[in-house]
């Protein structure tokens, strides 16, 4: 069977392991890449990053992939691509570009989860989960990467179904952390924590989370990296701080401010991602 259209959402299959299977052979014969190493999931002010990591073999709409759909905010990637990553003495890295689905469009934690279950299924041993979010510490300027070290997960939810007790001991792995740092041992470690949004946090939410133990704060990831956690992924986290959190300064939190702190800090994240992304 060639050239079958994708199939009505109504014929996808209800278990979300086996819609994210039917999403990794979707993507294998539309990239035409059998398999992948590594995922690429690129928040606000990573986006641009990825264009200098390598060669892109192929990039196909996210709605030709079953469970994906289009994007719901202005500034973030429909698109489903295959990377080539050059790499000194080893094979080329097959990298897969997937989007994201937050969790405040609505379309609850299985859509949420859906992207790093089609890394998995598609072969990946690796996902990196990166993001835009508002910092705590006013000494960290927009526009600083921070590799994550844990988080909290303040959504009230999980992506987990029924009696599964998945270890989270060492989630954003030490192993791959330690690599981070040998790019670029400046590299600041945080605790980020993940609301519900879509609302940004009040002052006194942002302070709750300072208590709580938190340097970020930011709409996605934590769901992600549990499913990724789940699925037998090893993880790594990178933060932009984009925005000081809400009544950490004086400024009111804008989206286009977050959009243009992106662009500014896209060399610094693109020099992150090209010096990283190769020893996955
Ligand atoms: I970019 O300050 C970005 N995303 N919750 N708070 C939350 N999410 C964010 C923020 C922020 N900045």
């Amino acid at each position: 069977m060639t050239n079958a259209a994708p199939p009505a959402p109504a014929d996808l299959p209800e278990d979300p392991f086996d819609l994210a299977a039917l999403a990794a052979r979707r993507v294998a014969e539309l990239t035409g890449v059998p398999g992948h190493d590594v995922a690429l999931f690129l928040g606000s002010g990573w986006a641009a990053a990825a264009d200098r990591l390598g060669e892109v073999v192929a990039e196909v709409p996210a709605t030709q992939v079953p469970g994906f759909s289009a994007p719901a905010v202005v500034g973030h990637a429909g698109t489903v691509r295959s990377l080539r990553v050059q790499r000194p003495g080893a094979e080329p890295l097959r990298a897969l570009v997937l989007p994201r689905t937050h969790f405040y469009e609505g379309r609850g934690v299985r859509a949420v989860a859906h992207g790093v279950r089609t890394a998995a299924a598609a072969g990946c041993r690796t996902a990196l989960l990166t993001n835009g979010c508002g910092g705590l510490d006013p000494a960290l300027a927009p526009g600083s990467p921070v590799l994550i070290a844990d988080h909290l997960n303040l959504t009230a939810a999980t992506p987990l179904e029924g009696a599964t007790f998945v270890d989270m001991t060492d989630l954003y792995s030490s192993r791959l952390r330690a690599l981070a740092r040998g790019v670029d041992p400046e590299l600041p470690e945080g605790v980020y924590a993940q609301f519900r949004g879509p609302q940004y946090e009040t002052p006194a939410e942002v302070r709750m989370a300072g208590v709580l133990g938190a340097t970020l704060v930011g709409m996605s990831t934590a769901l992600e990296a549990i499913a990724a956690r789940h699925a037998g992924l090893e993880v790594l986290g990178f933060s932009l701080v984009t925005n000081l959190a809400a009544g950490v300064s004086d400024q009111p939190l804008s989206h286009e401010e977050v959009l243009e702190a992106g662009r500014e800090a896209a060399p610094r994240c693109a020099a992150l991602l090209a010096g990283v992304v190769p020893l996955l």
